[in-house]
């Protein structure tokens, strides 16, 4: 051996040293499945006692991780959900609310991120399903590169639904191109005036497979009329029907992919908002029509991702956290049944009201995860937990500090994640369109609740402004105890205005 060689021997045992420490480092990191779903209330699965209705893959992870009792949504609608989960900041701080299908992103491109920060731990990152974040910068041109969206963001993939399935364009979005969009048949979209010549829901409700109730009476695609107009891009036009099975196709083929790095894959699955359109063989699943088969349906989609999962043996070191974007709604737009066919189903379960209300039912959501390295098996936590701080627990988990200029309200709370701490937030604020509550130990807060987003169809009695609840005593908010606890009412108020002009990472108190 040459004395080069030799000198340089210890050299490539240090680096041999450090590429073990590393890809031992990197092995131990879990991939990380977070499935979203769309308007699923607090009683609508199995595990948290759904009726006319059988849910056993999600019944699975509460088997074998958590399930929580008091976690909860940021708000009680979907773009602000959303916001606040990938950026860790409450929605009414970037002005977010619920956008129509040709809105832009709403997310600031230098934001920190959830996917950015997993995407700077060496993560392959991932988002299928409903977007609903807004995509490109001013006028939209569904027929260029439809930039910037998730890829902007800090995700390497993306297969959406833009914006919601009941709103124009009904095109599928990969790698920001619509896909099997003919250069022949251009794509035009309006939320303003009618375009095209085709007849509209409004203009021809006889054609329609589905009827509207209130508004979606616009341009007709699959015969389902929706928000908006939209005319050409019939190729690339989405059957509905179809939905579940194209999304879960690209969900499992993402997992496929990346199987042998750690990825990030965000599933947002599009049950079960309205149109409620399930496959045909998941027609009579549940007793409740649309609504309960579109839950049977989601429920596949869950078990496909696990199965895939189990099959290439990576269940054992995978975070899989299960949630919804809102709390639950019947009518929501469409002649689909829901009210008619409910049976004794109840799907906010005990809590009161459902998707756009601050009532505990607008965001107190089912909420699972699973992590068999980690997470003790059939655990259940009651800590009072928010979306809100995922993104700051998962930057824990793959040991990154905050980021210095964002998330400002995502705070740590891994331990109480994976089922080690009981204790949850002291407070966390609640959001609907323009309204905010407070939560704060045993007391609900409801500072203002709009009418807005409000409609009759969400049978949502409007709380008074000011309203004091008692959930140790009164869990389903029917007594509004303001009156009686003057001195408590004016903490909360304070509380809630502190909060709201200045973010609270480290943790107040009253
Ligand atoms: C509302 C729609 C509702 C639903 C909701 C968004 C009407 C009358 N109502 O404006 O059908 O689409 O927006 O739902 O158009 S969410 O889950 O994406 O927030
Ligand atoms: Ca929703």
């Amino acid at each position: 051996m040459t004395s080069t060689v030799k000198s340089l021997l210890p050299l490539n045992y240090l680096a041999f040293f450090f590429f073990f420490v590393c890809t031992v480092a990197v092995a131990e990191r879990p991939n990380i499945v977070l499935i979203y779903t769309d308007d699923v209330g607090y009683g609508d699965v199995g595990c948290y006692g759904a009726r006319g209705v059988e849910t056993p893959n999600i019944d699975r992870l509460a088997k074998e991780g958590i399930k929580f009792t008091d976690a909860h949504c940021s708000a009680a609608t979907c773009t602000p959900s959303r916001y606040a989960l990938l950026t860790g900041s409450y929605a009414f701080r970037g002005d977010a609310k619920i956008l129509r299908g040709n809105a832009n992103l709403i997310i600031d491109t230098k934001t920190p991120t959830l996917p950015g920060l997993l995407k700077e731990a060496g993560y392959a990152t991932g988002v299928v399903g409903k977007w609903h974040l807004g995509l490109g910068d001013g006028d939209v041109d569904w027929n260029k590169d439809v930039k910037p969206g998730p890829n902007e963001i800090g995700f390497d993939y993306h297969f959406l639904v833009p914006a919601t399935g009941d709103r124009v364009p009904c095109v599928y979005l990969e790698q920001s191109k619509v896909v099997d969009l003919e250069p022949s048949d251009p794509i035009t979209v309006s939320y303003g005036k009618k375009i095209g010549t085709a007849k509209t829901g409004k203009d021809a409700p006889e054609t329609l497979k589905q009827m509207w109730s209130h508004g979606h009476n616009m341009t007709i695609v699959n015969g389902i009329s929706r928000i908006g107009f939209m005319t050409g891009g019939h190729k690339a036009r989405w059957i509905d029907e179809d939905m579940a099975d194209v999304i879960t196709g690209k969900a499992v083929d993402f997992i496929d992919t990346n199987k042998d790095t750690p990825f990030f894959l965000f599933f947002s699955t599009h049950d079960i908002h309205v149109p409620r359109v399930p496959h045909s063989r998941f027609t009579g699943k549940s007793t409740m029509g649309y609504r309960g088969d579109a839950i049977v349906q989601m429920d596949w989609c869950v078990g496909e991702l696990l199965a895939a999962l189990d099959r290439l043996d990576l269940t054992k070191n995978t975070l899989v956290i299960f949630s919804s974007d809102n709390g639950p709604v019947l009518d929501d737009g469409y002649v689909d049944q829901a009210n008619e066919k409910i049976g004794s189903h109840q799907p906010a379960g005990h809590l009161r009201a459902g998707k756009y209300s601050l009532f505990e039912g607008g965001t107190r959501v089912p909420t699972l995860a699973r992590w068999p390295e980690r997470i003790e098996a059939g655990k259940e936590s009651d800590a009072l937990f928010g979306q809100v701080d995922i993104a700051a627990s998962i930057a824990k988990l793959v040991e990154l500090e905050l980021p210095e200029n964002g998330m400002p309200d995502s705070r740590d709370a891994l331990d109480v994640l994976l089922g080690k701490e009981t204790d949850g937030r002291e407070h966390l604020l609640h959001e609907a369109p323009r309204s905010l509550a407070l939560r704060h130990g045993k007391w609900k807060y409801i500072a203002t609740q709009t009418r807005d987003g409000l409609g009759p169809w969400t049978n949502a009695k409007h709380p008074a402004p000011g309203s004091l609840y008692d959930l140790s005593t009164d869990p389903s908010e029917k007594t509004n105890v303001a009156s009686d606890n003057p001195e408590q009412l004016k903490k909360m108020a304070e509380l809630l205005e502190k909060l709201q002009s200045e973010p609270d990472r480290a943790g107040a108190s009253l």
